[in-house]
């Protein structure tokens, strides 16, 4: 697929196994419509199958936005009927979040409102620029959150803040971010891109079924009770323990050398 509204780069600007995707809309604030779904969707696949590429980073084009929410101009002609045949971005939650078992950073670089924000809370953390701003603006269009910003961003925030963002339409600052625990740290604009890949590139020189397996726990965290979740752990931490990789790094952890990892 040839891509025109996103970009994507594996082995991004020489770290290896590392992909870079930027969404490139810049003009419209990288505002998200039905191309750059599709591109995303199929990209993240891409990444997903390809063996070589073991962390992504997902961040917007230019210095204004990493996604100013869903393209409101795209959406104002839709009926309700159409949104609902269409099953307008519901594809998003099982296409993206659930196939993707390879981990992925938000980059996130000035606004992430609406769709913006439900899209980096999509990723396993948030890397900000100082810039950046947050928030669930749909209540100023007379509707709600609809890629998963009322869930995800309350159990990320809490209940208080997360109802405030949403009855107002208030963003949030990258410090107010970062104190609130929704990203996990600010860096200055011209850094960002190079903090976050340079994250990404320690997360794929780590053995990689091991780091899916990670994945896999924290995201349990989530969906189950503290004993379901707490077999879960065990269970993944019983199969790696047969895993090659698991031999390798306790034997290079006593030889004082590197690990040469299999990825099984
Ligand atoms: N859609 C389309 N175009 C957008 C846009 C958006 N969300 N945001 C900005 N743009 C465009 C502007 O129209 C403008 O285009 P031109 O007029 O130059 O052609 C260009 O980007 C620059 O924007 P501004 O001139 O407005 O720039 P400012 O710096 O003055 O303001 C801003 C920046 C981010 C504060 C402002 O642009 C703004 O408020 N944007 C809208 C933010 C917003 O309301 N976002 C939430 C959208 S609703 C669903 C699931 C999810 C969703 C929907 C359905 N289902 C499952 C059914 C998601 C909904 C949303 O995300």
């Amino acid at each position: 697929m040839t891509y025109e509204a996103i970009t994507a780069e594996a082995n991004a600007q020489g770290n290896a196994g590392v992909t870079l995707l930027t969404i490139n809309r810049p003009k419209a604030l990288n505002a998200l419509n039905s191309q750059v779904l599709e591109e995303l969707i199929h990209a993240f696949a891409a990444y997903q199958a390809d063996d070589t590429q073991l962390c992504a980073v997902l961040t917007g084009s230019g210095e204004k936005a990493f996604a100013a929410g869903a393209d409101i101009k795209e959406m104002s002609d839709k009926a309700a009927a159409d949104f609902y045949l269409e099953d307008f971005f519901g594809p998003w939650t099982s296409e993206i979040v659930k196939k993707t078992r390879k981990p992925w950073i938000a980059a996130v670089n000035g606004f992430a409102l609406g769709g913006g924000c439900e899209l980096a809370m999509m990723a396993d953390f948030i890397i900000a620029s100082d810039n950046a701003k947050f928030g669930q603006p749909e209540i100023n269009l007379g509707v709600a959150p609809g890629m998963g910003g009322s869930q995800r961003l309350t159990r990320a925030i809490g209940k208080s803040k997360s109802m405030e963002m949403c009855l107002t339409g208030r963003m949030m600052g990258a410090e107010e971010a970062e104190r609130a625990n929704l990203i996990v740290r600010v860096v200055p604009q011209a850094e960002l891109v190079i903090e976050t890949l340079k994250t990404a590139a320690t997360i794929a020189s780590k053995p990689p079924m091991a780091t899916i397996a990670n994945k896999e726990m924290v995201n349990s965290a989530f969906e189950m009770t503290l004993d379901q979740g707490l077999i879960v752990e065990r269970r993944i931490f019983q199969i790696l323990t047969a895993s090659e990789d698991k031999a390798e790094g306790m034997a290079a952890f006593i030889e004082k050398r590197e690990g040469q990892w299999k990825g099984r």
